[in-house]
């Protein structure tokens, strides 16, 4: 069973990712993107699902076009996880910040 962040973790994971929000109501993370057009957002949505399955850890999310919406949380603790950290720092490697 993956252990849910501490609050000071929490804490320290919101000040490294600052590009990602709190979730109202939900212990998760999320973040916006906008890309040039459909394919581009296509394409990064291609590497992040690369990346989910090789982390085995999965994002709720959604794309309208050149726009993808990500949401992170642990299913198995309710809530955020050292795994959300992890795989939000390499969609951001993504992206170059
Ligand atoms: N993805 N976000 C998220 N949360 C999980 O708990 C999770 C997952 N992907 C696969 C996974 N767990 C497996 O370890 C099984 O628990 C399904």
């Amino acid at each position: 069973m993956i252990a849910k962040l501490t609050d000071p973790e929490r804490v320290a994971a919101f000040a490294e990712l600052s590009a990602w929000q709190k979730v109202d109501g939900r212990d998760a993370m999320q973040r916006s993107f906008r890309f040039k057009d459909f394919v581009e957002a296509w394409g990064f949505m291609n590497r992040v699902a690369l990346l989910a399955e090789k982390q085995d850890h999965h994002p709720e999310w959604s794309n309208v076009y050149n726009r993808v919406e990500i949401l992170l949380t642990t299913h198995d603790c309710k809530g955020l996880s050292a795994r959300d950290v992890t795989l939000a720092r390499a969609i951001d490697a993504l992206v170059g910040k």
